[in-house]
């Protein structure tokens, strides 16, 4: 279904991508209510403010943009597609191909520039519903990965939603072989336990290991897919050396717990660290290291405010005493989405850098951005830039292409990839 653009964008957009609101929350009244000495009178629905709409649901229009950047690199931003629908993520393929997912569960191909009118056939069936950004929805096709052998073996890995029986649906990640136009042979190697769904970034790490971010379920509970970070083999099957294995009331898959929304994965291009993108509440985004057993705080601790206004955690201070900090956080929230380091030099002033999208800011639709940061040695940050803010855009995906220049996907009903390179 084509959605229009008189659809309302609801208040949730990180929550909703993952179904991570308490139950208290949803069941909350839908009355307006304006406590002694608030600004304004704001409206609730399911318990949390509704967003403004002044700034929504701009056209793109037709571009090339171009931009003056702190570094004092101008750059230009070129449209290579708006034909997409809610586009979901970003991958390269070593010929150069550029496949995109489509929320609706469609994979699309991009080559010489050129979206190819059909999409991609041998996915997997999927279901989606709802709309980006309002609570209940549900992406089909999500992330993409390629085997750390794709060059021998064209494995190419999907996480997706995956109907059950009975209108039930869980998250699955499955792999086919690319044979040049089409997936072969796609199977499921591993299935979440219902209950665990939402937004599922996947990728390789240099170990050769598949990392699967999980959002839903309680981010705390051993025995549950939800809110962690698994480690598995690429068959699906458990690597002997995960932290928990053979432990008490954990689920072997487990390599990290504690999260709320994961949106992004991206290998350190240098350390090989793994590190996750994970949405607050209103405030509270993180960029994390995911390390071995460690606890990332969700929902004990958190550096945000709940959508209602106070803070997350149960103290009342923003910390993250006792868990796992995060490496960068935002508050208020960017939505923080896809993310990568670039490695090229293309856009000379920005290697090595972080960049990182964002649907939006502040609780405020249509202030999509993407975000660069520069951090030190010791992965401290040291400053920090918002691109393409004018544009309006939610900014889903973020990857870099084989001609060393960066490419975002916009998650919009016209959904865009837009190509970033240096004006000389
Ligand atoms: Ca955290």
């Amino acid at each position: 279904m084509k959605h229009s653009r008189s659809e309302q964008r609801g208040p949730f957009v990180g929550s909703a991508e993952s179904f991570v609101l308490s139950a208290a929350l949803l069941i909350g009244a839908a009355a307006a209510t304006a406590p002694a000495g608030a600004q304004q009178s704001v409206p609730f629905q399911f318990g949390i403010p509704v967003a403004p709409q002044g700034l929504a649901d701009k056209p793109l229009g037709e571009g090339p943009f171009e931009y003056p950047t702190a570094e004092g690199m101008d750059i230009r931003v070129t449209i290579v597609t708006k034909e997409l629908e809610f586009p979901y993520a970003l991958e390269f393929l070593p010929d150069g191909t550029l496949l995109v997912t489509e929320r609706a569960g469609r994979l699309r191909a991009i080559r010489d520039g050129k979206l190819e009118p059909e999409p991609v056939a041998g996915g997997p069936e999927a279901f989606s519903a709802g709309e980006s950004g309002l609570p209940g929805a549900v992406h089909g096709y999500m992330n993409l990965a390629l085997h750390p052998q794709y060059d021998d073996n064209r494995r190419i890995y999907m996480s997706y939603t995956k109907p059950l029986a009975d209108d039930r649906t869980t998250v699955a990640i499955g792999s086919g072989t690319w044979d040049g136009e089409a997936l072969q042979d796609f199977t499921d190697v591993f299935v979440l336990d219902e209950g665990t769904g939402g937004a599922t970034p996947i990728i390789f790490g240099q170990d050769g290991k598949l990392y699967v971010a999980t959002s839903g379920g309680d981010a705390q509970d051993p025995s549950s897919h939800g809110g962690k970070v698994l480690r598995l083999n690429d068959d699906g099957s458990v690597p002997q050396d995960n932290p928990f294995v053979g432990k008490d009331g954990y689920k072997p898959e487990i390599y990290t717990l504690g999260h709320r929304s994961s949106l992004g994965l991206a290998v350190h291009p240098t350390s090989g660290d793994i590190w996750q993108s994970e949405n607050g509440p209103n405030g509270g985004d993180e960029l994390n290291v995911i390390r071995a057993g460690r606890n990332y705080g969700w929902p004990i601790v958190s550096l945000g405010r709940t959508y209602p206004g106070p803070w997350q955690n149960e103290k009342n201070i923003p910390t993250h005493d006792g868990y796992e900090a995060p490496v960068v956080y935002w508050t208020p929230a960017i939505a923080v989405s896809g993310l990568t380091f670039y490695t090229g030099s293309e856009l000379a002033a920005w290697t090595g850098d972080i960049f990182v999208g964002g649907l939006r800011y502040g609780e405020i639709p249509g202030t999509g951005r993407l975000d660069r940061v520069l951090v030190n040695e010791n992965m401290e940050e040291l400053r920090r830039e918002s691109l393409l803010l004018d544009l309006r855009q939610r900014i889903r995906d973020v990857a870099q292409g084989p001609d060393g220049l960066l490419y975002v996907v916009t998650d919009e009903d016209e959904g865009a990839v837009l190509r970033i390179e240096p004006i000389r």
